[in-house]
């Protein structure tokens, strides 16, 4: 397994079996290889939502802002505004990014904002003990809701579609390799792109049996808006729906970065010098 000093010294606090470990081995190994492809990490800015998700902050070693709950994307956005020679990846929860962020995630992609949103969609609130999210399944039965939620989920991709971004993906903790292309073809991509990750949360909502039986992989990912549409919609969230994996939809359109100039606020020697000392202490 690759580290390249991208491990911090923090504890780590997820439950065994939890799928955000899978995502973040596959993190530190795209991030190893981008500086191998010569983006180094200095480029590289993490932006956390709240929520087990965000813990990921602690235990790497990138440069980043650990934001409040569903302010990933303005807090990016800022970044990105203020240094466009940065890269923005924003590490988001569902119920962060689909209920106390939805307005964000929806403007961030409709300006095609050239950054990358990762949710790790656990469909539940994990880090407060299991309330429902907006993806929860429909039945699900938590803390808050014991006689189980009458709702349907709502459907990221489909949104994601309708609002603009330019590239919009589906990937699954349990599929490391793929996930790790996915990560690597989202973060290279320039524009908004979105992928959801679907994640086990052995403690409040273990899907591993259905998801098992329902996923299977996209082939290519299309250009065709009417195409991707179909995709989005294949997955009806009932028991029943095909889940479909991989890049579902990437064109290529104006980012919003491109009409406000940046000047590049920080030099790079100074990003380079506060890596350093990151590297160095392993803060
Ligand atoms: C504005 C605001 N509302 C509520 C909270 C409390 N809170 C912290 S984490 C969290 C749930 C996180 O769930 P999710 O985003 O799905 O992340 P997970 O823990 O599942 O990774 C909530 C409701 C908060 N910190 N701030
Ligand atoms: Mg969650």
């Amino acid at each position: 397994m690759t580290d390249n000093n991208f491990t911090s010294r923090a504890d780590n606090t997820w439950c065994p079996g939890c799928g955000n470990f899978a995502i973040l081995q596959a993190l530190k190994e795209v991030f190893a290889e981008l500086e191998h492809k010569g983006i180094p990490r200095e480029e590289i800015v993490l932006v956390a939502g709240i929520g087990q998700h965000g813990k990921l902050f602690d235990l790497l070693t990138i440069n980043g802002f650990y934001s409040l709950h569903g302010r990933t994307i303005p807090v990016a956005t800022g970044i990105r505004l203020a240094n466009p020679d940065l890269r923005v990846i924003c590490v988001a929860g569902d119920g962060d990014c689909y209920a106390e962020g939805l307005d964000h995630l929806i403007f961030g992609a409709k300006r095609n904002l050239d950054i990358t949103v990762l949710v790790h969609d656990n469909r539940v609130y994990g880090l407060t003990t299991g309330q429902y999210t907006p993806t929860s399944p429909s039945g699900f039965r938590g803390r808050s809701t014991p006689g189980g939620i009458q709702e349907r989920p709502l459907n990221p991709l489909e949104l994601m579609l309708a609002s603009g971004a330019s590239f919009i993906g589906r990937g699954y903790s349990r599929h490391r390799d793929q996930l790790k292309r996915l990560i690597e073809e989202a973060i290279l991509h320039r524009g908004f792109a979105f992928l959801d990750i679907l994640q086990i949360c052995p403690t409040y909502s273990d899907l591993t049996e259905y998801y098992n039986k329902h996923i299977y992989d996209w082939d290519t990912a299309t250009e065709d808006f009417q195409k991707a549409w179909e995709k989005a919609r294949e997955w009806n969230y009932s028991a029943e729906g095909r889940i479909g994996l991989g890049v579902m939809y990437k064109t290529s359109a104006p980012v919003f970065e491109d009409a406000y100039p940046g000047k590049g606020s920080v030099s790079r020697e100074v990003r380079r010098a506060f890596t350093e000392r990151l590297l160095a202490e392993r803060i």
